[in-house]
Parts: structure tokens; C-alpha cells; sequence
């Protein structure tokens, strides 16, 4: 891969994805992009910066031709809270954004497609605990259904064009640089923010939520790994389960307490609980642990070790 656009590059995910990668393959080679929102200096000074939609085919391609783009990182999306909100919205972003940019890599025979997914793809029917990698996928969201989409869609272009695509489904992710947008695991982030400045936390989901979650560190790494891992290692392509680890709510306020021993937390559930509740507790990965070496770093404690220091500093 020689020039990488990333769409999505100022989102929770794809604002430290762009300066890793930006790392790996130089700055002048990464072309961040995002719809509207203000990128940071940090990602206006490392690299190329543009604007695209990627609904409007027209601006994907522009881009794509001015920087001779081989490869594109798809990170831009309508997580599952907004999602649920403004259901069409999501479609289009995630659904029409993606045909868009397969389209565009198959068109001009681009080296590599990498499009997140998320155990979003999971629903009711799905088996909770230890999620296998193969299994039923009829989530109640629409993000959901546009990951299950996604994932069918980017196996096709693989199987029908030979185009190289490959995902990972995305548990909640945890970090301290930028916010999430929108999502129903933001409450794993929140609370860090609400501990430092409140002391106290009042979360939109009950305590005993248990859900997949992975930090930011291990995040880009699972990212990374595969978006360079050895294509004729793989036997998936879209859809790899990743897993970090899994906490309720109340195992994340004891260990933040450990550190902040007067922070309380309430409770008052919203709409988003019934989308956690459809998501499993954890995940089977041993699929991308076989086929492309996944393994996370970073446990419960020593996330929450990490995410306080570094909110400290910032706050
Ligand atoms: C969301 N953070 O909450 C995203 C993620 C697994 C959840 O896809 O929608």
C-alpha cells in the first residue's frame, strides 16, 4: 500500500487510526478525510487533509484520483444510538458510503478495502456468551443490520471481483483522545470523564450490562494487524471477531473507585439499554488469533489505570 485515504478521520477511532497508519506508511502517503467536522492540528499538520461525503460518489472519486489512492480505511459511520434516531441516515452512510467506496476501489483496481463492523451484527437470537464466529446475525438496530450488510457486501466483492477486503466486528471502544459519536457503549467513556470533573456518574444503561470491550490501544492494533495481515492467511475477510475484554458496568465503577474511592454512580436506563441487552456478554476470537495472530494487551485494570492518568493530564 502505497497512498491510504481514511475516511471517518476525525472519529473516535479513525482520528488515532490516521496517525498510527500516518506512522507506519509516512504522513505525506495517508490522506485523511471526513464530512465536515474541524480535524485536529495534530492530523492537519502530519498529512493531506480533505473534505469528502462519502454518500457523493463524486468527491470519493476526486480524492481517490488526485492522490492516486490504492488503499482506503472506511471508518465513517452512524454508530447505534444516532443510528436508531435517524434510521435512514445510517443507511445511507453506512450502507451507500460503503457501496461508494467498494465501487471506487473495484472500479480503479485498488490494492485494499479495510470496513469496520461490530458485534452490532449480533442480536437476541445470538448466543451471549462467547459469541461464536459463525453464528446467527439478526440484530435489532440498524447500525446493526448496515454491519451485517457491510460484512455480506465486502465478502462479495472479495468472492465475486477478488477485490481485498477485510473487517473486524468492533466490540465497545474505550479511549481519551476523542469523544465517541453517538454510540451505546459512550457510557464506558463517559464515566471517566464524570469520575474526574463530578465524582459521580449517572449511566444510561443498568449495572449489570455486561458487554465486549477493547481499549484504544489495542483497538489500532487489531486494526492495523489486519489490515496487514497476509491475504492468503485469511478463510474470513469481513467479519473477524475481536475481543479485549468483557465488564459490567458495575465491575468498571468498582475499579474506577479503587482509584477514586468517593466516586458513586446511579443508574437510569434509556433507550440504548435495549440495544446492549441484544449484544452478547463476549466474544469467540479465535478465529483472527488463528489467522492473523490477534491478541489483546490491555485488561480491565490496566485500562482503567491508563484511561485515568492520561484524563488526568488532559483535564
Ligand atoms: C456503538 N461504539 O456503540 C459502537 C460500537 C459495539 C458498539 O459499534 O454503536
Amino acid at each position: 500500500m502505497k497512498n491510504i485515504l481514511i475516511t471517518g478521520a476525525v472519529g473516535q477511532i479513525g482520528s488515532e487510526l490516521t496517525m498510527k497508519i500516518r506512522e507506519i506508511y509516512g504522513g505525506d502517503n495517508v490522506v485523511a478525510t471526513t464530512r465536515k467536522s474541524e480535524p485536529t492540528e495534530q492530523i492537519k499538520k502530519t498529512g493531506p487533509f480533505e473534505f469528502i461525503d462519502v454518500t457523493d460518489r463524486k468527491s470519493l472519486e476526486a480524492v481517490c484520483d488526485k492522490y492516486n489512492i490504492d488503499s482506503i480505511i472506511n471508518m465513517a459511520a452512524i454508530l447505534s444510538a444516532i443510528g436508531e434516531q435517524k434510521p435512514m441516515l445510517a443507511w445511507d452512510v453506512n450502507m451507500n458510503g460503503l457501496i461508494n467506496v467498494l465501487e471506487v476501489a473495484r472500479e480503479r483496481k485498488m490494492e485494499r478495502v479495510l470496513v469496520p463492523s461490530s458485534i452490532a451484527v449480533f442480536g437476541p437470537e445470538t448466543p451471549q456468551v462467547d459469541t461464536p464466529q459463525e453464528t446467527v446475525l439478526k440484530p435489532t438496530t440498524m447500525y446493526g443490520v448496515t454491519k451485517v450488510s457491510g460484512e455480506l457486501l465486502g465478502d462479495y466483492y472479495v468472492n465475486k471481483y477478488g477485490l481485498d477486503v477485510r473487517g473486524l466486528r468492533y466490540p465497545g471502544i474505550i479511549s481519551h483522545e476523542t469523544l465517541p459519536g453517538g454510540g451505546t457503549t459512550d457510557y464506558a467513556v463517559e464515566i471517566f470523564y464524570e469520575a474526574l470533573k463530578n465524582k459521580k456518574y449517572t449511566c444510561f444503561v443498568k449495572e449489570d450490562t455486561k458487554l465486549p470491550m477493547m481499549y484504544m490501544p489495542d483497538c489500532i492494533k487489531s486494526t492495523v494487524d489486519l489490515f496487514q495481515a497476509d491475504f492468503d492467511t485469511l478463510k474470513h475477510h469481513s467479519d473477524f471477531n475481536v475481543g479485549g475484554m468483557s465488564f459490567t458496568v458495575k465491575d468498571l465503577a468498582d475499579e474506577i473507585k479503587k482509584h477514586i474511592p468517593d466516586f458513586e454512580i446511579e443508574y437510569k436506563p434509556d433507550y440504548r439499554q435495549d440495544i446492549a441487552d441484544s449484544w452478547p456478554d463476549s466474544v469467540d476470537d479465535s478465529a483472527a488469533r488463528e489467522e492473523w495472530g490477534w491478541k489483546p494487551s490491555y485488561d480491565l485494570s490496566a485500562m482503567v489505570k491508563d484511561m485515568l492518568e492520561n484524563l488526568k493530564k488532559k483535564l
